[in-house]
Formats: structure tokens, C-alpha cells, sequence
């Protein structure tokens, strides 16, 4: 059956394509041990141990359930140092799924990030991009360039319901390439879907316009596909002229508007660690090539093992399937309906990775100072041992120059949701959770830091009730 004519039965129930083999326990434990867990973490989610987390909704990063086929794949790793062929395996599926021309391993996504950055940028470039994430950004200053968001202003209102609240302003990047000239932009950075934003997509029409316009200033598209064929299901759904496409080809036509790729393996394609750079252009990959070597480990391998490689190269092709991104969507959306219904302030539309709840309106008695969502993310742990992530003035940072604060428009708390991990009675829980919470939530006080190191703050700070 096409996937569009299984898309048309949307009133049916659907279920999980997949049955559980193995079981992993996990621990129940008291508002009290929570009290403790908590206050010995600082206040900070990233510094429980996962030992104290009931249902864990951190991020969906390395945190997927395997399939028995990468399982099978994984006893079949070839552990050479050069020239694995776990290594062409993964660079034949890259090119099928993907369409890209040359790979270079990384051990994770920020590898790759680091490279293309290093690689391509200059002091004092400018790098426009569909909203920030922590890591990209930071390795573009790394490398002497200033990120600048050129999303819609849509994607900075939790409450609209744009489709694609992904989507590039053409007129704000027209502007910036007025401002400073083609030749201090040496690429547009486009994530599929935006994290940050919500985990909201982009459509194909606005990226094909986007190319346009690049290839008429001759700038290139660096893509971060970490989530692509989540974003590629949102197109099929909600963008009229791919819904009679497959998942698998939107994919392709997504990356074969842009001109090289990070990915973030450890999202999409279903593995618990793994990355890689792609790049079409043949001078950029020698580069890369040669700067895998002083980094990762040399370029058959990137910082992985060859059983790591082979996992990754049959998750790529299980991200794909129509049956499993549908589930995998589906559950989010599942979860997201819930807490809408029951009224809690989340960001709409709902995203593909997870329910991202909007601090702000949560919390109006906090200010942004009194790190709404952290102070929330921390109030959902000691209900229920539910974890989740901020994302709002702690990940933010500060600004490089002045020293102050980023006060993002947008003050969340992530429920990321894992791949293939957790049942709809887990979900149920979860919502149930929130919604005590949100019952509570004028009880619920501020924090302050009292300890805040120097990159990507927001892991390894700690934090005092005001
Ligand atoms: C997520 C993560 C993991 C993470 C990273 C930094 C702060 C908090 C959590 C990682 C991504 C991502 C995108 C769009 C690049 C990376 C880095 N996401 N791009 O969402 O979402 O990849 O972790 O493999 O190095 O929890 P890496």
C-alpha cells in the first residue's frame, strides 16, 4: 500500500510497529528521595543520575531502543582501523538515503559542527540560520563567526499555528546580505526540524526559495539534518504537493536543496552514538578528510567503532520507514493533544521530538531572572521523577560581548521522548504529572545560579531556591 493511502485512515487507532523483546527496568522512588536527588544536583536536571528518574524525558539523544536487526549488525562490526567495511556500508547508505557524495564519521553531531565551522569559516563571517542550537552556534563563534536568526517571527510565538514555523525569512536574509555583502556569509545554516523552536519543521517550498536565492549570491546551504526525516513525515502531512510522496524521497529532495550536512546520528537514525560530516563539494571533503585524522580518528571510522557503524547504517534505513516515523511522530502528538486538552501552555503546533511546555505562561509570577524553566523543569522531577530538559535563559548563555544574560523569546521545559522506548501508559503518566503540577503551579518559586562555567552553561550549572 502507498504511504499516502495509509495516511488517509487518520481516524483509526494506530499502535506501536514493533513488539518488546527485552525489558529494561525502571525505579519508582519517593517524593522524599526526589527532595534529595534533586538538591544534590543543584537544581539542574543534567546533574541527576539516571538512577533517580522514573520516565526520563531529557532528550532523545542516544536514548533510542535499538531494533534486533541493528542488534544482528552490531556482532557483525569489523573492528579494522582502516577501511572497515561497517565504514562503506554506512557511506553507500548515506548516499542512498541521503544523497550526499562523500562522508566523514564523526563520534557525534558537534564533531561535524566543529569541522564544517573551522572549515568554512572566517573572523567576522556572518552565519544566518533557522534559529540557534547551542552546540552549532557555539562552534561558529568558535571559529570567529556571529550567528544570526533568520527564522519567521511565527517560530518565536509558542501560540501560532503556523505549519511550518521551521521556515527562513527570505526578507531577513535578503537584508543581512545587503548589510554586509555575499562574500561575509559563507553559509546559510538550516535545520530540519528546528530544535529549539519547538522541534517545528521547515517546508520544501520555502527551502527550494531559500536555494534559490543562495545560489543567486552564491552562498551554500550547510544543513543540520539531525532531524530529517522527522521533518520530511511534517511535509508529507501538512505541505499538499508531497503528500503522494514517500518519507524516503522527501528526504533526498530536503538534502539535495543543500550542499553539505551534519547529523547528529544519535537522534533520526536510531543509534546510541554516532555522527558524520557529508558534503558534496570535493575540495571541502579533502579538508575534512585530513581534520577527521587530528580530532576523531581517521576517516573510515570518525570517533566510531565499526559495530557502531553498522547500527547507524541500518537506522538510517529504519528512520525512513513510513510505519516507524508515523509511530514515532504520532506518539509525540499523542502526548502534546493530552496536555493541550487539559489546558496546559504548551508550544503549538506540537512538535516531532517532543512537547515543549512554555515556562512563561506556566509561571507568569516568575520573571525570566528567576529562571522560570528550569524552576519548572525541577517541579515536574519531584512530582513524579519525570525528567526534563530547560530550554530557555539558562541554555541561552550570555552574550559573548557585553557579558549579559540572552533573554530568548522563548522560555521552555522540553518532554523529549525517546524512540521506540516508552509505551502510551508511560505518556499517560507523564501528562497526568504536568497536570499536577500546572494544579500547584503558584507554590512553585525561582531559582538563582550559584555556580555557571564558562561553555554550554546549562549541563553543569547548579542552582539555589530563591
Ligand atoms: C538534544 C541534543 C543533545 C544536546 C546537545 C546540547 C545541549 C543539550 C542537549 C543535539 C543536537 C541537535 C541539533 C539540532 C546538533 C546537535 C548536537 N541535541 N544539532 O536535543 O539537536 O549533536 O549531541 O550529537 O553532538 O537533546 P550531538
Amino acid at each position: 500500500m502507498a504511504e499516502h493511502q495509509k495516511s488517509s485512515d487518520r481516524k483509526r487507532s494506530w499502535a506501536e510497529p514493533y513488539k518488546i523483546k527485552m525489558v529494561e527496568p525502571v525505579r519508582i522512588t519517593t517524593r522524599e528521595e526526589r527532595e534529595t536527588a534533586l538538591s544534590e544536583a543543584g537544581y539542574n536536571t543534567f546533574l541527576l543520575k539516571s538512577n533517580d528518574v522514573y520516565i526520563d524525558l531529557l532528550t532523545d539523544s542516544g536514548t533510542s531502543a535499538m531494533s534486533d536487526r541493528q542488534w544482528a549488525g552490531m556482532m557483525m562490526g569489523d573492528e579494522a582501523y582502516a577501511g572497515s567495511r561497517n565504514f562503506y556500508h554506512l557511506e553507500d547508505a548515506v548516499r542512498k538515503y541521503y544523497g550526499y557524495k562523500h562522508l566523514v564519521p564523526t563520534h557525534q553531531g558537534r564533531a561535524a559542527e566543529h569541522m564544517i565551522s573551522q572549515i568554512l569559516i572566517s573572523q567576522g563571517d556572518i552565519i544566518p540560520g533557522n534559529m540557534y542550537f547551542t552546540t552549532t552556534k557555539l562552534h561558529q563563534e568558535l571559529a570567529g563567526g556571529t550567528f544570526v536568526d533568520i527564522i519567521i517571527d511565527e517560530a518565536h510565538d509558542p501560540a501560532d499555528l503556523h505549519s511550518f514555523k521551521g521556515n527562513v525569512d527570505l526578507d531577513k536574509l535578503e537584508d543581512l546580505i545587503t548589510e554586509h555583502g555575499p562574500d561575509k556569509i559563507p553559509y546559510v545554516s538550516i535545520a530540519t526540524t528546528v530544535n529549539m523552536a519547538g522541534g517545528q519543521p521547515i517546508s520544501l517550498k520555502n527551502l527550494k526559495e531559500l536555494r534559490k536565492l543562495c545560489d543567486h549570491h552564491n552562498i551554500m546551504i550547510v544543513h543540520d539534518m539531525t532531524r530529517v526525516a522527522e521533518n520530511a513525515y511534517m511535509i508529507q502531512k501538512n505541505e499538499k504537493e508531497y503528500s503522494d510522496w514517500s518519507v524516503s524521497d522527501i528526504v533526498v529532495e530536503i538534502c539535495n536543496q543543500t550542499d553539505a550536512a551534519t547529523m547528529s546520528a544519535k537522534k533520526d537514525a536510531l543509534v546510541n552514538i554516532g555522527g558524520f560530516l557529508a558534503v558534496n563539494d570535493d575540495e571541502i571533503f579533502d579538508k575534512a578528510r585530513n581534520m577527521v585524522v587530528v580530532y576523531e580518528g581517521l576517516h573510515t571510522y570518525g570517533g566510531m567503532a565499526g559495530r557502531d557503524m553498522e547500527a547507524l547504517a541500518i537506522g538510517i534505513t529504519e528512520s525512513v520507514d513510513y510505519d516507524h516515523i508515523r509511530a514515532r511522530v504520532g506518539q509525540v502528538q499523542y502526548l502534546g493533544e493530552k496536555l493541550i486538552d487539559a489546558g496546559i501552555p504548551v508550544v503549538k503546533p506540537i512538535g516531532t521530538h517532543g512537547v515543549f511546555l512554555d515556562a512563561k505562561a506556566f509561571l507568569p509570577h516568575l520573571n525570566q531572572d528567576q529562571l522560570p524553566a528550569q524552576s519548572l523543569a525541577g517541579a515536574i522531577y519531584l512530582d513524579s521523577g519525570v525528567r526534563a530538559m530547560e530550554r530557555g535563559v539558562v541554555s541561552a548563555g550570555r552574550n559573548p560581548e557585553t557579558g549579559e544574560h540572552n533573554y530568548p523569546k522563548l522560555e521552555l521545559v522540553r518532554l523529549t521522548i525517546p524512540r521506540r522506548v516508552y509505551t502510551q501508559a508511560h505518556m499517560d503518566v507523564v501528562a497526568e504529572s504536568i497536570e499536577a503540577v500546572y494544579a500547584n503551579r503558584e507554590q512553585i518559586t525561582g531559582l538563582k545560579f550559584v555556580y555557571e562555567p564558562e561553555y554550554l552553561r546549562f549541563f553543569q550549572s547548579r542552582f539555589e531556591r530563591l
